[in-house]
């Protein structure tokens, strides 16, 4: 048992197993094991939940949801503002449990409990400005307002890349709004999950409001796909695949649910010839590499124009000998594994299709040889990250599906309407970035037309990914629309009502209808 676990007091939690069977199959017998990804070892099993468990759980939320709507909204703040410290408490040990079980490196780990914590500063302030607007009245006598109610409980389904923010951006800003959530995350971050959620239960609790943070745990067979189709919950808010959000979306359009989803990215970086070349390194390495190529926002196509195109690939490749990958725990470590061995299998693949199609592997583009790893991260799913330029027609079609590695693919262009254009091609919209020194060619990308990036998130002189909790996070086409965390966001978790009221005594028609 790992001291982390004992931390969270998973240890001794009712429904952990702390002897877990050490074989690979990831459940069976109503328990899912969770492995360590850098050693492939069990770190403990967690029992799933069952239909009934479902119901119960999603009675409770719906009780819950009846007591805390009627708290008043700067009150409920307040408990966010407590969780939110909570989470500061044991920042450093959360974020190395998250790294543990994810495999993304300890800094990255501490980093995204850092990104709860930022929301729920964010959803604390926002707790005392759920405005609505006043409208005039085309009628004597009569004001409009519109004010903004709570919703009802939110299920949550989250992926294993980013198993404690994206739960946070949720749950943060639908507790200020006054909604319960319940929160079924990846089958592959069951712990940290549980101890997130705890936390944030426990301070409720002890504040005297139940059920506010529940958690399910199962298949989608058991859990998944009921809790989609349950119309007690008038907001479901998925990331993960677009495959995942196509059924998400259609189930839910069925009920006239209402979603929020968080799909795919297939990002692109361009670099223009005027750029800072060392800024435009260093973020694309960090963009392509960062958390092992398995973040939405990773980048993963790069677009150089031709006059420093080949320059600037020499130096990247040199910059992927320096990466050091290993234990995600240690300190220095700047990749750690892939989640788990189809991730690695999906790697190959794309490598695989990329060579056939003409690329050219640049750096990287297999799995780590296990002697370069010390003998306890051998049967981990590590990889080496991989830099593929495209053949020079740019004809490269496994750069246009998203392979949740660290894979980037280099494209070499003529104009910046070109390298637009070819960035703008992918089936994804979530997020772009250009590096140049001139503001013509920023404003460009940026066109308030339109006819730039045509993603949710666009950057310039920063990389695709590590996006602030202060804007709006998501993407279009088939990245699904949704916004999530700042700006007005938390509007997703109420409900608009438009007030009409007459304090006159006249009977009068809208529109100058008249009806006597
Ligand atoms: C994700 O990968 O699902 O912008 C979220 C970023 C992070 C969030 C990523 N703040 O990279």
């Amino acid at each position: 048992m790992h001291d982390l676990l004992a931390r969270f007091g998973l240890d001794k939690h009712p429904r952990i197993i702390t002897d877990p069977r050490g074989d690979e199959t990831p459940e069976k017998d109503g328990v899912v094991v969770s492995f360590n990804p850098a050693t492939g070892e069990p770190i403990a099993g967690v029992r799933l939940d069952t239909p009934e468990d479902y119901e119960q759980v999603t009675r409770k939320a719906v009780a819950a949801f009846d007591r805390w709507r009627r708290v008043p909204a700067p009150k409920r703040g307040e408990v966010v503002r407590r969780i939110g410290n909570a989470y500061r408490d044991v920042l450093h040990d959360l974020g190395s449990l998250l790294s543990l079980e994810m495999g993304k490196i300890r800094a990255e780990g501490i980093g995204e409990v850092q990104e709860t914590i930022d929301i729920a500063d964010f959803a604390v302030g926002q707790s005392r400005m759920l405005y609505g607007k006043t409208m005039p009245s085309e009628r004597p006598l009569h004001a409009m307002k519109e004010q903004w109610l709570p919703l009802g409980p939110v299920g949550v389904i989250t992926a294993f890349n980013f198993p404690n923010a994206v739960w946070g951006w949720n749950a943060m800003l639908a507790a200020v709004c006054g909604d319960v959530c319940v929160w079924k995350p990846s089958l592959l971050t069951p712990l940290i999950t549980l101890a997130t959620n705890e936390i944030a239960q426990r301070i409720a609790s002890e504040m005297g409001h139940e059920d506010i943070f529940q958690v399910v745990i199962g298949t989608d067979d058991v859990v998944g796909e009921r809790m989609i189709a349950d119309r007690r919950y008038p907001l479901i808010s998925a990331t993960g695949s677009c495959r995942m959000g196509r059924r998400v979306g259609s189930v839910v359009a069925q009920r006239l649910g209402r979603c929020l989803l968080e799909l795919g990215g297939n990002n692109a970086v361009i670099v223009e010839p005027d750029a800072d070349l060392d800024l435009a390194l260093k973020s694309t390495v960090f963009g392509a590499v960062g958390t092992c190529g398995q973040r939405c926002t990773t980048s993963r196509r790069l677009y150089l124009h031709e006059s420093i195109a080949d320059e600037f690939v020499t130096r990247l490749a040199s910059a992927y000998q320096t990466i050091r990958i290993g234990d995600p725990l240690s300190d220095g470590t700047l990749v750690g594994p892939l989640i788990t061995e189809s991730a690695v299998q999906s790697f190959e693949r794309a490598v695989a299709a990329a060579r056939e199609q003409g690329g050219t592997i640049v750096a990287g583009g297999s799995r780590l040889d296990p002697s370069h790893l010390p003998a306890n991260l051998r049967a981990g799913h590590f990889v080496s990250p991989t830099v593929i330029r495209a053949p020079r027609n740019n004809h490269l079609p496994i750069a246009m599906e998203e392979t949740f590695a660290p894979i980037l693919y280099v494209f070499t262009y003529r104009d910046l309407d070109e390298a637009i254009a070819m960035q703008n091609s992918v089936d994804q919209g979530l997020s772009s970035a250009i590096f140049t020194g001139s503001s013509r060619s920023a404003e460009r990308f940026l066109d308030p037309a339109g006819t730039g990036s045509d993603c949710g998130l666009a950057y310039v002189n920063l990389g695709t990914s590590g996006a602030e909790i202060g804007g709006a996070f998501g993407g279009e086409k088939d990245t699904g629309g949704g916004r999530e965390s700042g700006s007005d966001s938390w509007k997703a978790y109420m409900r608009r009502q438009t007030c009409t009221i007459n304090f006159g005594e006249t009977f009068a028609l809208a529109q100058g209808i008249r009806f006597e």
